[in-house]
């Protein structure tokens, strides 16, 4: 039996999206980064605008923030800024990535006292975590050599288990490890938490709340994403999402923008038990909060066309060997119009019909201008 949309809509009010504060921070390309009015001047505006997108969409309610680009003198002000706005803290993600010392690597640096300040960093993470509440580290590492013979590739591996064994054995019992995976970029020829595998062999030897990341933009052309979330799931170890759209690489635009028979997809293999969904963009040409609006509504959607599909027919067709039976309900599902039914839920739960419409006529962005102004230096980094 399909479900009924009384029953779509149930569900689908349960979805939470965690909102990232680097994404209405300026960004830009390796060329060059663009400024634009209203950007936020620092983490507790960035967090208004999180805000703004939870007011529209009523499926926001959290806010990853990103350390030290979210740097404060009191973080416990920075949470009941967050929770004054209905918000609360998602995950904490360390920066290992920007430091000019890592430029061998973080946590694989040949030099020990590299990666000891490294892991004083993560450390002082999970200490920011606890004070913020939040119950998941997400740490995505840049580490990796350019050239065939730079570095051992085992040894590597072993200083990075080593690393890990001893933030993990810092984690609070309500927090999460994430371990995010990218096959290249910053470096080209060999970057040591590549593929869900290596990230997966990695949460397998730290214990129970490590669990693998998937970021839709880290992916080789061809992957198959939905493949990889079923794996992972089977496995216990789906840690979470960082969602965006991609054509080529990690290119961070709007979620479903490039590919929404993906996203789509994705959803029909995780059902309806989400692990922490979080949207990772860098909005370089387009409005920011408009952006993330749209993503989330995009999110929703693709979720409810999702929840949409004939389960039991779907089991039926495929015991049968239904090839195109089992597909042609998938498509009927995916084909299915749920905009009105979206915004039904976001009405219900305090949001809006149309957020980007409204966002457009609530005249936020320009209000955001005025009181904010254009700032030409970017303090939030926003690479994704
Ligand atoms: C790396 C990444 C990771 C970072 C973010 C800014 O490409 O996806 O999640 O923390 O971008
Ligand atoms: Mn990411
Ligand atoms: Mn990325």
């Amino acid at each position: 039996m399909a479900r009924t949309s009384a029953e779509v809509e149930q569900q689908l009010s349960r979805l939470e999206i965690e909102t990232p504060s680097w994404g209405y921070g300026d960004s830009g390309t390796r060329f060059a980064t663009f400024s634009q009015p209203g950007c936020p001047r620092d983490p507790f505006e960035r967090i208004d605008d999180a805000a703004e997108v939870h007011r529209l969409t009523a499926a926001a309610p959290a806010v990853a923030l990103h350390f030290p680009w979210d740097r404060v003198d009191d973080v416990a002000a920075l949470r009941r800024h967050a929770e004054s706005h209905g918000l609360r803290i998602g995950a904490v993600n360390p920066n290992l990535f920007q430091e000019p010392e890592y430029k061998l690597g973080s946590i694989a640096n040949p030099d020990r006292a590299v990666r000891q300040r490294a892991v004083a960093h993560l450390v002082e993470c999970v200490r920011i975590a606890t004070e913020l509440g939040s119950t998941a580290q997400s740490l995505w590492l840049a580490d990796g050599v350019n050239y065939v013979g730079q570095d051992d590739l085992r040894d590597r591996r072993e200083r990075i288990l080593e690393c890990l064994q001893e933030v993990y054995a810092e984690l609070p019992p309500e927090q999460q490890l994430l371990l995010e995976y990218k096959p290249f970029e910053p470096a080209f020829y060999a970057t040591d938490l590549a593929d869900w595998g290596s990230a997966l062999l990695f949460c397998q030897r730290l214990g129970e709340r490590a669990a693998v990341l998937v970021d839709i933009g880290h992916h080789l052309h061809g992957a198959n994403i939905e493949q990889i979330v079923a794996i992972l799931a089977a496995e216990g170890r789906l840690g979470g999402f960082h969602f965006n759209g991609r054509r080529y690489a990690d290119d961070d635009l709007i979620v479903g923008s490039v590919n929404p028979f993906e996203l789509f997809a994705i959803f029909v293999e995780l059902g309806t038990e989400l692990p922490r969904l979080t949207i990772d963009q860098a909005h370089n040409v387009e409005a920011k909060v408009e952006a993330m609006t749209l993503s989330v509504v995009n999110v929703q959607e693709a979720y409810a066309k999702a929840l949409l599909v004939d389960r039991d027919a779907l089991a039926a067709a495929q015991a049968d060997g239904d090839v195109l039976g089992a597909h042609e309900l998938l498509l009927d599902a995916f084909r299915r119009d749920v905009r009105d039914l979206c915004g039904r839920v976001r009405v219900a739960a305090g949001g809006v019909a149309d957020p980007v419409a409204a966002l457009r006529e609530s005249g936020y962005a320009e209000r955001i201008a005025r009181e904010r102004g254009s700032v030409a230096a970017v303090s939030a980094g926003g690479n994704g």
